[in-house]
């Protein structure tokens, strides 16, 4: 493959992840000294003006409708894949035959079987220096990443308890509109796929250990959802359309991990109040450490070495130039946002391309989270039942 000086990205998709991507390809390398430039050549839209102002408001060169054309492009190197579930095997699958490198949005897929075949056109891709990453992108929230430095270090001992919570409230409103992630033939699942993913693949990652059968439980809490916009009935008079829910609102599901460690996850729209805590806690034979995204700059940890009576849970301020990924942003005590995780997801991808190394999650770490959704959804559907993955 001919060492390019740049990398020239065309990202599909421009709502909340589209938003989150385009920041971090503009800010990662002015905080990262990357081996090659990447360029935000393109910003593919459904709709030609949207795509136009989003392309104008977030930093792309270009805007465009049709994302098969941008694929055949000779002056694109990576595709960025920022759309719902339903249309990312597609999209990658094409990418990566066309020997684009690709970068596709959590969930990898809805399916298993679509998972499989994102991970079989990778594999092939591999062999000309193609690669491809999924985006798990709380792997790269600092306080996350030095949770799994403490953990692999064997600082908590062996691990024998796992909590993985992903608690948010933006669906207790009955009234709350009908959107694509609550629609199965669009997200895959609900709350499970879209989040509980997230605390999967977190659990795998900061742990080593896979998640290996689980026992769980979906509810579906609001049925119908007003669908946006009105339509005037026979009578003249606004009416509101109503859309059925397909997807679940909450999961709750037990795992056994390869270790033997136990794990309770909960994954779930309807914790009113919790606006995106994202908790996690691992307990060992000698210590335990514990996390919230509302608290992001934060980890706590309880080290049973410490002398007895001044053993207790320490709050560490994840900002020190020690800590992963922090010494490139500011001065220790200052905290990273939510949007960093994804400019050190650039800055990793864009490092291991030049490298000619696989980065990481790769597609087949992301197969791994699609078989254990497919397990909980398996599990619900036969009363809980303990189901391997
Ligand atoms: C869900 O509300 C969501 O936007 C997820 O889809 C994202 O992956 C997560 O980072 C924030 O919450």
């Amino acid at each position: 493959m001919v060492k390019r000086e740049t990398l020239r990205v065309a990202m599909i998709g421009a709502g909340f992840m589209g938003a989150a991507h385009s920041q971090a390809w503009s800010v990662a390398p002015r905080f990262f000294d990357l081996p090659i430039r990447p360029q935000m050549t393109v910003l593919v839209g459904r709709d030609g003006d949207r795509a136009a102002t989003a392309a104008a408001k977030f930093g792309w060169e270009s805007s465009a409708v049709d994302w098969r054309e941008v694929i055949g492009r000779d002056d694109i190197d990576l595709i960025d894949i920022c759309t719902p579930g339903d249309t990312h095997a597609e999209i990658a699958i094409a990418a990566l035959t066309a020997g684009k490198h690709v970068l596709c949005e959590k969930p990898l897929a809805n399916t298993v079987d679509d998972a499989v075949r994102m991970v079989n056109a990778a594999e092939s891709a591999l062999a000309d220096g193609v690669f491809a990453m999924v985006g798990f992108s709380y792997r790269r929230v600092p306080a996350i990443t030095f949770a799994r430095d403490l953990v692999l270090a064997g600082r908590i001992g062996t691990l024998r308890r796992v909590q993985a919570n992903y608690l948010q409230d933006w669906l207790v409103d009955e009234n709350g509109p009908m959107t694509w992630r609550l629609d199965k033939t669009r997200a895959g699942s609900g709350a499970l796929g879209d989040i509980g993913a997230h605390a999967i693949d977190a659990v795998q990652f900061i742990t080593g250990q896979s998640v290996d059968e689980v026992s769980g439980t979906l509810q579906t809490f609001v049925a119908e959802r007003p669908l946006l916009g009105e339509s005037i009935g026979l009578s003249g008079t606004p009416s509101i359309e109503h859309g059925r829910v397909t997807v679940d609102d909450s999961a709750l599901f037990s795992g056994r991990l390869s270790n033997g460690a136990l794990a309770s996850f909960e994954a779930t729209r309807m914790a009113t109040g919790r606006k995106n805590a994202f908790r996690l806690e691992f307990s060992g034979s000698t210590g335990s450490v514990s996390f919230d995204l509302e608290r992001m700059n934060e980890l706590e940890f309880y080290d049973g070495s410490d002398a007895p009576g001044e053993q207790g849970f320490r709050r560490i301020l994840v900002t020190e130039p020690e800590h992963p990924y922090t010494a490139a942003w500011w001065p220790t005590g200052h905290g990273l946002g939510y949007e960093h995780a994804f400019s050190h997801q650039v800055r990793d991808l864009v490092v291991d391309i030049a490298a000619g190394r696989q980065p990481e999650p790769s597609f087949a770490d992301g197969l791994r989270v699609q078989r254990v959704l497919e397990a909980v959804e398996r599990s619900a559907a036969n009363r809980s039942e303990w189901t391997a993955v």
